[in-house]
């Protein structure tokens, strides 16, 4: 059955790919089978993380539109409790997502936070491997930068766009550090409001010592999503960073080697409690009797494996 999924995936069948993710979500038997076999993969993975409601749906949205005029494949995990793609209605119209739905180059899937310690998913590294075996050009993954989650989508990301809003002209600085740290790229969305150039030169005087330490170019885009302005500049950064990525040679990084490591070790101290049988750890303690101690016991356990 996995090996048939995988096929399926690899020839773009968008049903076969969403009742995988599903199965993965819920660890259907069977499912670290399919997760073994998956062939290494170069597709781009694009984070979008902000402060909710700083226009990253409406972003998101701008994108695919232009991604799918390029007659080029996407798709889009949204992990963003308050504004997810389903409630699209919610949002007003200018979020067309029921028009992506039907269309074929572009997958949406939206992901509850349940369960996720502060993180962005139980199964986010999972899902966007799948994704990775489908044949898409970009995989867009959206979260609202809270708690863990900008760590983990600095991991989980190529690169990473940070978009923030102009707010009371100056006031960059009570920015979130995390935040600060992981952008490839920043995106001042809504840029219609009166205070946003102000704004941007804040924002850009505070990224300088980034760039001029670490020789980088972080670019800082205005754009006016609703309106569908600098959708295109940023789409340009964006090809840029991926090329830059991709030119280093390793999908590797720091912060990715991270949240491997995290995710290994979470993944083997699951896999350990699966062999502890309670009842039978009862029955050795009774056989103890009197005599028992717990902590000869666990070492003793330990030595035991
Ligand atoms: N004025 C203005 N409103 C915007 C812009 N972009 C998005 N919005 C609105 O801001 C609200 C939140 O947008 P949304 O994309 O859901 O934000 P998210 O929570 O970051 O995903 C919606 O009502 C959008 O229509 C913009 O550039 N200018
Ligand atoms: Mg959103």
């Amino acid at each position: 059955m996995w090996q048939q999924y995988l096929q399926l995936i690899q020839q773009g069948d968008i049903k076969a790919l969403a009742r995988c993710i599903s199965l993965v979500e819920n660890e259907v038997g069977g499912y670290e089978t399919l997760m073994q076999s998956l062939p290494p993969s170069h597709t781009p993975v694009v984070g979008i993380t902000g402060p909710p409601g700083a226009g990253k749906s409406t972003i998101v949205d701008a994108l695919i539109e232009l991604i799918v005029q390029q007659q080029k494949r996407v798709a889009v995990l949204c992990i963003d409790p308050s504004s997810p793609f389903n409630l699209g209605a919610l949002l007003g119209d200018r979020i067309r997502m029921s028009e992506w739905y039907n269309n074929p180059h572009v997958y949406i899937r939206s992901l509850a936070t349940r369960g996720s310690l502060g993180g962005l998913h139980p199964k986010i590294i999972e899902i966007a491997d799948l994704l990775k075996a489908a044949p898409f050009d970009y995989i867009i993954v959206e979260t609202v930068g809270v708690g863990q989650s900008e760590i983990e989508i600095a991991g989980l990301a190529d690169v990473t766009i940070v978009t923030l809003v102009p707010e009371a002209g100056d006031e960059v600085q009570t920015m979130k550090a995390g935040l600060m740290e992981i952008g490839d790229v920043f995106v001042v969305n809504k840029s219609d409001r009166p205070d946003a150039d102000v704004f941007v030169k804040n924002l850009r005087m505070m990224l300088a010592p980034a760039v001029h330490n670490h020789q980088l170019n972080i670019p800082v885009i205005k754009t006016v999503a609703s309106q569908k302005k600098g959708i295109e500049e940023m789409m340009t950064a964006l090809k840029e960073k991926i090329q830059a990525f991709n030119k280093t040679g390793s999908t590797l990084n720091n912060r990715r080697s991270w949240l491997l490591a995290e995710k290994a070790f979470y993944l083997i101290q699951q896999k350990r409690m699966a062999d502890v049988n309670k009842t039978a750890l009862k029955k050795n303690i009774e056989a103890a009797g009197d005599k028992f101690n717990l902590y000869q016991f666990i070492q003793n356990y330990q030595q035991r494996k």
